[in-house]
């Protein structure tokens, strides 16, 4: 492996003896001129770990409120009751999403939505019951832990309590979205409204403790600094340590259109692929990182999956909020689309269930 950069060397020397990198060592990986080196690094491990495989899932996104208290800072997504476009899924609305928009089977409902006052503790249990019903064979990965602790908060119900009936509606794992930058100074600037990041831990740790995994994000690419990216991780690595209940790290690239934060550019495509590798030499008890293709774009997210990523994601149909922050990305992507774009990466494609179990496969690291 030709590294140039000589603060890169000590920590590629450290990370292939073996030992755990610190803040430091984070912070140099951020730091160096030398892109291929850490991207070298990067896929090293994915390949160490994953092969030449590359999983997808095919999976569908229902957003079921953009009715939200909250109303963060970053987001476009959220409407106050009565705002134009302000809309809430009923029974109806929900039977018309999976059929209507579905393009092809699924194997994992994604379901988030805002913090809807107009909405009580049975809505949820109803919807994941429908979900159930309409799709027995699709894993439904469902709500936060913000929205786990709004409910808990409006029903009095402990988050035990709320995890546990959850389940029993049919709840089987979480997706990693709500802990934005764990750092309490974004937060303030950001989403106060928002539980802040002792909050968002405690219930994570929680909900793996009752068997649901969780995936983790980070939304950067906006005011955070550098060190606060690797505070983020350092936190997200120490809870892994405890609980093993994070599937996969998902860095979620900032969109500002329409935010209240649109003066700010994009994020380089430089940054985004540094973060993939940065997050896999960092996350050393993460078995997986995600390249969003929503967020990245086809083509970035392709070239991710030399610098770290290991999994696409999947098939999505209907992504909404990216898309009214401005995401250029398809809204979803056909099974065949997905595996095209692996295998143009001249990488193997595996198609996964929620749990990283394979559907398909074959002679893997074989293209
Ligand atoms: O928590 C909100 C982010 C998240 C914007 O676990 C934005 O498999 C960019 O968590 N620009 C929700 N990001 C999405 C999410 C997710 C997505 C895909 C897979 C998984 C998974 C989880 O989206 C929010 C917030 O961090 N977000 N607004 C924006 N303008
Ligand atoms: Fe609400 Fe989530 Fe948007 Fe924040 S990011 S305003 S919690 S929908």
């Amino acid at each position: 492996m030709h590294i140039t950069d000589p603060s890169l060397k000590s920590v590629a020397d450290k990370f292939l003896a073996g030992e755990r990198l610190d803040f430091k060592d984070a912070m140099a990986l951020y730091r160096t001129p030398d892109l291929n080196g850490l991207g070298l690094l990067a896929h090293k491990e994915r390949l160490r770990r994953h092969g030449k495989k590359t999983f997808f899932i095919r999976n569908q996104h229902l957003n079921y409120s953009n009715v939200c208290k909250n109303r963060c800072l970053f987001c476009a997504y959220a409407r106050d009751a009565g705002d134009e476009g302000a809309y809430t899924f009923n029974e109806e609305d929900v039977r018309s999403q999976l059929s209507a928009n579905r393009m092809e089977s699924v194997r994992e409902i994604h379901i988030v939505g805002g913090l809807n006052p107009c909405l009580g503790f049975d809505y949820f249990e109803k919807l994941l019951n429908l979900v159930t019903e309409l799709q027995p064979e699709a894993t439904i990965k469902a709500f936060t832990a913000v929205e786990i602790d709004y409910l808990s908060g409006i029903t009095g119900l402990s988050v035990e309590k709320v995890v546990e009936r959850l389940k029993a509606a049919g709840l089987a794992m979480m997706p990693g979205g709500g802990a934005e930058v764990l750092n309490d100074r974004i937060h303030k600037a950001l989403f106060p409204k928002k539980i802040n990041k002792d909050r968002w831990l405690e219930i994570i740790e929680t909900v793996h403790s009752q068997g649901i995994p969780t995936n983790a994000t980070m939304l950067y690419g906006h005011i955070e600094t550098l060190g606060e990216r690797v505070e983020h991780l350092l936190q997200l690595r120490k809870l892994q340590d405890r609980t093993k209940g994070f599937s996969a790290f998902i860095p979620l690239a900032f969109h500002s259109a329409n935010t209240r934060l649109s003066h700010l550019p994009p994020t380089a495509a430089l940054d985004d692929l540094r973060t993939i590798a940065v997050a896999r030499l960092v996350l050393d008890n993460f078995d997986h990182i995600k390249a969003y293709w929503v967020m990245l774009g086809e083509k970035l997210a392709q070239t991710a999956l030399y610098f770290g990523a290991d999994d696409m994601d999947g098939t999505i149909v209907e992504e909404r909020i990216t898309h009214t922050a401005g995401a250029s990305s398809p809204k979803g992507m056909t099974r065949k689309g997905l595996e095209s774009l692996i295998r143009r990466a001249d990488l193997f494609p595996v198609e996964r269930d929620s749990f990283y179990g394979e559907i398909s496969g074959g002679s893997h690291g074989e293209v």
